[in-house]
């Protein structure tokens, strides 16, 4: 989707720290961190949020799932705790409407973040 800053951060029209991609997704560091640790899983496809997933979709979110941990592990959170959220829609205070996972970690999280 032409407009949508995730989009672009997957087509490489505008900068980010990736820390893991592959054919289905990427996850790169947010722009502005709530947690010391603080990484965004973005499917390639345009989804604008959770309202927009499909039954074709279940294997995609599986793997964006299963590859959070990986990339707790590679970034070193996966023994002492991670959390993963998904904003959906206005009142959760979804900013970026294409679908995304925080992955929080690296220090005790507080009860609402994100
Ligand atoms: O979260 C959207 C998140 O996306 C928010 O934490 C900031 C982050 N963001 C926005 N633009 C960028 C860029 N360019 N790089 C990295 N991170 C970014 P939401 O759940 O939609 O509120």
């Amino acid at each position: 989707m032409e407009s949508c800053v995730f989009c672009k951060i997957i087509n490489r029209e505008i900068p980010s720290e990736i820390v893991y991609e592959d054919e289905l997704m990427i996850a790169f560091k947010d722009i502005a961190p709530q947690a010391k640790v603080h990484v965004l899983l973005v499917p390639k496809e345009h989804i604008p949020n959770n309202l927009y997933l499909e039954g074709r979709h279940k294997p995609l979110i599986g793997h964006i799932i299963l590859k959070a941990n990986e990339i707790a592990k590679q970034l070193g959170i996966a023994e002492t705790g991670f959390r993963l959220i998904v904003n959906t829609g206005r009142d959760s205070g979804q900013e970026v409407p294409h679908i995304h996972w925080h992955l929080l970690g690296g220090e005790p999280l507080g009860r609402l973040i994100c």
